[in-house]
């Protein structure tokens, strides 16, 4: 009998032997032949209902696009939807005309159309999505891995953990319910974010400030706005606008979870992608202990612990040392709400035991983790040339969203120059959390409610009720880039601004 496959000494046998792809193409001759990644639709059941959702199917059979160290983005998109559709390469670097975004330049694909894509990616923990209408709440996302040959040396067996909302109806009839209009209507607004943004020139607008190059960057005061933290005033906090009716890990619910087979003394690297529509959780170990290593793809100094706040649109990297053989739940608690979701992860013929779908009520995801995190490669020291403040702003009644008191697409661009230094100041003025992503740069946060920090890099940050957080990064990828929360009813009732080179023609 031979012994089983072991992933990790093939690992070790293929890197001794310098058979694995690590070194870059440019070494290796000719390029491989573009990955085909085919945007379709599939079943699933959900709640012993079947469900008709999208995918994202790549060329191994599974969800999303996994790259080897050095490997470029070399992707053709076939839309097989039906409809048309367009994928974001969340976090990822591209050209702003690869970035998926539905800018006139660059609309949705037909369908039966394929699109082209080829850029240098970023690695680490990514993900995918669509950017047109609302089909990311009908699942349109999947993930996209871009392995390091740091990581290949670590040896660790990687675990995906995808995170969704769910619900039978369709995201139209969500927004008209949040809307109190028709579906009708609600299918009208979220097409808006096709349109143009006018540059209205609009003087309610805050100018940015520029700042000389020697000049001390002072934080804003902001008098009338009530901060959180010690001694802060308790709020009265909205959440979870949607209510949905399952939450997914990797397309299943803890009906029927994923049960991922492990090795005994397994060291796994977690990669846990939020990409729920509206809902954000809190990641629990159990009693395992991990390592945060990475915050949207950007290694941090690790943090320890067991349960990790994880809002919409992000990702953490958790390393994991099973202690002993065993089955291991790696839920995702839902905040503010007792339902939960997960995977299990079980050394061989571990017996596994059902897990509720219910439990005791998390709270509100915090900046807890965010306030302890360090990036391990931070923004080289230097000075803000431009100083952007953005006020989100809006609520419940009437449901509409807003920045600097504009709704996308009646937005005037912010105007950015190649090489700046950028700081924007995050001032959230509503009673709920927004996170807030910026397309093809990575940024750095840089202060919390004032308090200055050596933050994480990464794509998205979230922004407490009533409080502010400020991002640094470096003006290096001109084009037209959208500025957004990522909650996407938020996204479709105007909570969305561009950030604009000059010098792109438009
Ligand atoms: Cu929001």
């Amino acid at each position: 009998m031979s012994k089983p496959f072991s992933r990790r000494r093939f690992l070790r046998t293929a890197l001794a032997a310098g058979v694995l792809p690590i070194l870059p193409e440019s070494a290796r001759g000719t390029p491989p032949a573009p990955k085909r990644l085919v945007a379709g639709t599939r079943m699933l059941e959900v709640n012993g209902r079947p469900a008709k959702v999208f995918g994202l199917t790549g060329p191994d059979g599974r969800s999303g696009i996994r790259l080897a160290a050095g490997e470029r983005f070399r992707v053709e998109l076939v839309n097989e939807t039906g409809t048309r559709a367009l994928v974001h390469w969340h976090g990822q670097l591209p050209p702003w005309t690869q970035d998926g975004f539905p800018w006139p330049q660059t609309p949705p694909i037909t369908n039966g159309a394929v699109q082209s894509y080829d850029y240098a990616p970023i690695s680490g923990t990514y993900w995918m999505h669509s950017h047109h209408d609302m089909q990311e709440q009908s699942l349109m996302t999947a993930p996209l891995i871009v392995h390091s040959a740091a990581e290949l040396r670590e040896d660790r067996e990687d675990v995906v953990l995808m995170l969704h909302d769910f619900t039978f109806r369709t995201p139209e009839e969500v927004l008209a319910g949040l809307t109190g209009t028709s579906v009708a209507a609600a299918q009208a607004m979220a097409q808006k974010t096709e349109e143009i943004p006018a540059d209205k020139g609009d003087a309610n607008v805050p100018e940015p400030r520029i700042v000389g190059t020697a000049a001390r960057v002072q934080r804003m005061a902001m008098p009338g706005t009530p901060m959180s933290g010690p001694g802060g005033i308790q709020m009265h906090m909205d959440l979870n606008d949607v209510h949905y009716e399952a939450f997914l890990a990797n397309d299943r619910t803890l009906a029927d979870p994923q049960i991922v087979r492990v090795e005994r003394d397994g060291h796994i690297r977690l990669r846990v992608i939020n990409g729920a529509s509206s809902s954000q959780f809190w990641v629990d170990l159990g009693d395992l202990v991990g390592r945060v290593v990475a915050t949207d793809g950007h290694p941090v100094h690790p943090v320890p612990g067991n349960r990790f706040p994880l809002a919409m649109a992000q990702r953490l990297d958790i390393l994991i040392d099973l202690p002993r053989a065993g089955a291991f739940p790696i839920l995702a608690r839902l905040e503010g709400g007792g339902r939960q979701t997960g995977i299990v992860l079980a050394t061989a013929d571990a017996p596994i035991l059902r897990i509720a779908e219910s439990a005791e009520v998390a709270p509100p995801v915090d900046l807890s983790l965010e306030a302890r995190l360090m990036a391990v490669e931070p923004l080289p020291p230097r000075s803000a040339d431009i100083v952007h403040t953005i006020v989100l702003g809006g609520g419940m009644k009437p449901y509409a969203w807003s920045m600097n008191g504009e709704y996308w697409p009646q937005v005037s661009p912010l105007m950015l120059t190649n090489g700046q230094r950028v700081e924007i100041d995050l001032v959230n003025r509503t009673m709920m959390a927004h996170p807030i992503h910026l397309h093809g740069h990575s940024f750095q946060v840089i202060a919390i409610d004032g308090r200055p920090i050596q933050g994480a890099v990464r794509d998205t940050v979230l922004v407490m009720p009533m409080a502010r957080v400020r991002i640094a990064f470096d003006a290096d990828n001109p084009g037209r880039w959208p500025l957004h929360c990522h909650n996407l009813y938020h996204t479709v009732t105007g909570m969305m601004t561009e950030f604009r080179y000059q010098g792109i023609v438009i």
